[in-house]
């Protein structure tokens, strides 16, 4: 195999997509080229919901999650409510060569990071920690509620040898309960990849991803067959509606899927811009409406 294919959530992922694309084109792994690409926007301070600038939960303090998935072992890594560490997604990666252990959260995943000698960062920029003080000056008596401004870097990625990678690196939702854990770090929820069929990542209202378990969904249907676009809207329209009627509502929820041959898809239910690499075309940016790739 001589091609290779990438797809990334939101248009921040742009410039880490570029970053991986020249990586696979210089035939770097699918594990060490996701891992560029969430490295890149970790790091960038003006992206509010991802790494460095992230926005705080409710006590001010930023709270990451991540995750880290190898598609030819299956080996996987995650952290939850880790702090002080930019690059979540390298200590997730670094969990998943753990035959046990491989997913810490809380302080024991931040104690973990330090031993393992990972920076230690105060991740809580001057503008996070504006828009959290105008929050709370916004709603002094009540319940401070998680608003709708939060997203995740997640990315599938097929390199030159075939082999793929699936990763994911948030801060959540603005203004959540310390602890709070959303579905980027969950097996099966935020992420999923086997590179013998394909893989796909979720964002979105984690409490409602990990209702369906949709990343692992996607790649179960693949399996069965269908292409990643087919996949994508069978699992995001048949759930949507299920969860409709069991509940009365859902969140928002986008989800993004690559197959082994490099086929991609994306389904949505709210406007989403996603990015696409291939060694053929280059990066791009998309957009995704609900109903339609
Ligand atoms: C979470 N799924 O923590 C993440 C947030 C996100 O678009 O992706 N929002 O629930």
């Amino acid at each position: 195999m001589n091609t290779w294919a990438a797809i990334s959530t939101w248009r921040m992922s742009y410039d880490g997509l570029q970053a991986a694309s020249q990586q696979l084109n210089d035939r770097v792994s699918a594990g060490d080229a996701v891992e560029k690409l969430i490295n890149t926007v970790e790091d960038y301070p003006l992206y509010k919901s991802v790494g460095y600038g992230g926005l705080p939960n409710e006590e001010g303090v930023v709270q990451v999650d991540a995750a880290f998935m190898d598609g030819d072992t299956l080996a996987q890594g995650a952290v939850a409510a880790l702090e002080n560490v930019k690059h979540a997604v390298s200590v997730a990666r670094r969990l998943s060569q753990n035959k046990t252990n491989s997913f810490l959260v809380g302080p024991g995943a931040t104690k973990f990071a330090m031993q393992a000698g990972f920076e230690m960062t105060n991740m809580l920029t001057t503008a996070a920690k504006a828009s959290w003080q105008d929050r709370r000056k916004s709603t002094p008596n009540i319940d401070l509620k998680p608003y709708d401004g939060h997203d995740t870097v997640g990315a599938i990625i097929l390199d030159q040898a075939g082999s793929m990678a699936a990763a994911t690196s948030t801060s959540g939702l603005f203004m959540k309960k310390s602890g709070r854990t959303g579905d980027s770090p969950l097996s099966g929820s935020g992420f999923y990849v086997d590179s013998e069929i394909g893989g796909a990542a979720a964002t979105g209202l984690g409490e409602d991803i990990m209702k369906g378990c949709l990343s692992y969904e996607i790649v179960r249907q693949m399996a069965e067959g269908k292409s990643p676009q087919a996949a994508c809207d069978a699992t995001l329209y048949h759930f949507i509606a299920k969860l409709k009627k069991r509940s009365g509502q859902t969140g928002a929820i986008s989800l993004i899927a690559l197959n082994k041959q490099g086929a991609w898809g994306v389904a949505t239910n709210v406007e989403f811009p996603f990015c696409v690499a291939t060694a053929e075309g280059g990066a791009q940016i998309y957009f995704a409406q609900p109903g339609q790739a």
